[in-house]
C-alpha cells in the first residue's frame, strides 16, 4: 500500500485532476466544467459568507482562463487531455493559480477563523470536488488530525498547493490517486 502510493507520478497526479475538472466527463476541460465544480463546492461550503465563496470562484474562473489561454493550442476553446498534459512543461505559469485556489478552497474549510478544519466539512469540500470518501479519509489522516479531529487550514492550504502542482512529486496528496 505505501509502496503504491510512493510510486504515484506527477502525470497520474495530472490524469486524476484533469477528470476532477472534466465534470461533465465530456473528455475535455470546458468553461462550464469550471462553473459546475465551484457551483458544487458552494453549495457544501457550510457557514461560508458570501465574499469567501466570491474568492473561491474568482479562483475557478482563473482555473479556466489560465488553463485555456496556457493549453488550449489548437483554440477551439475546450481543453483535450493530450493538450492538458502540457501543463508540466511550464509549471510556473500556473503558480498564481494554483495558489489563488488553495487559499481559497482551504478558507471554506474554516467559516469561523480560528485556524482548524473539522473532518466533516473537510469531507464534503473534497467530496464537492470529486475525491472518493476513501482516499479523502486516508488524507486527513496523513495530514496529522488533533485530539478533536482538526487539521490546520495551513497543512491543507499547502497540500493544495502541492498536489496541483504539475511537476511534483512523494506529496501527500497522493493518497488521493486510486
Ligand atoms: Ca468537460
Ligand atoms: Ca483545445
Amino acid at each position: 500500500m505505501m509502496w503504491g502510493v510512493m510510486a504515484v507520478t506527477a502525470e497520474d497526479r495530472t490524469r486524476v485532476v484533469f477528470e476532477l475538472f472534466d465534470v461533465d466527463h465530456s473528455g475535455y476541460l470546458e468553461e462550464s466544467d469550471f462553473a459546475a465544480m465551484s457551483s458544487r463546492v458552494e453549495d457544501v461550503a457550510q457557514g461560508s459568507g458570501s465574499e469567501a465563496k466570491e474568492a473561491l470562484r474568482a479562483s475557478f474562473t482563473k482555473w479556466w482562463t489560465t488553463v485555456e489561454r496556457e493549453l488550449d493550442t489548437n483554440r477551439d476553446g475546450k481543453v483535450s487531455y493530450d493538450e492538458f498534459t502540457a501543463c508540466v512543461l511550464t509549471p510556473e505559469k500556473f503558480d498564481d493559480t494554483v495558489t489563488d485556489f488553495a487559499d481559497a478552497l482551504s478558507a471554506l474549510g474554516d467559516p469561523d477563523g480560528d485556524g482548524l478544519i473539522d473532518r466533516p466539512l473537510f469531507t464534503a469540500l473534497m467530496l464537492a470536488i470529486g475525491f472518493s470518501p476513501t482516499n479523502v479519509d486516508a488524507l486527513f489522516d496523513v495530514f496529522s488530525p488533533d485530539a478533536q479531529d482538526r487539521i490546520t487550514v495551513q497543512i491543507w492550504r499547502d497540500g493544495i498547493v502541492e498536489y496541483y502542482h504539475p511537476t511534483k512529486s512523494d506529496v501527500a496528496g497522493n493518497y488521493l490517486v486510486p
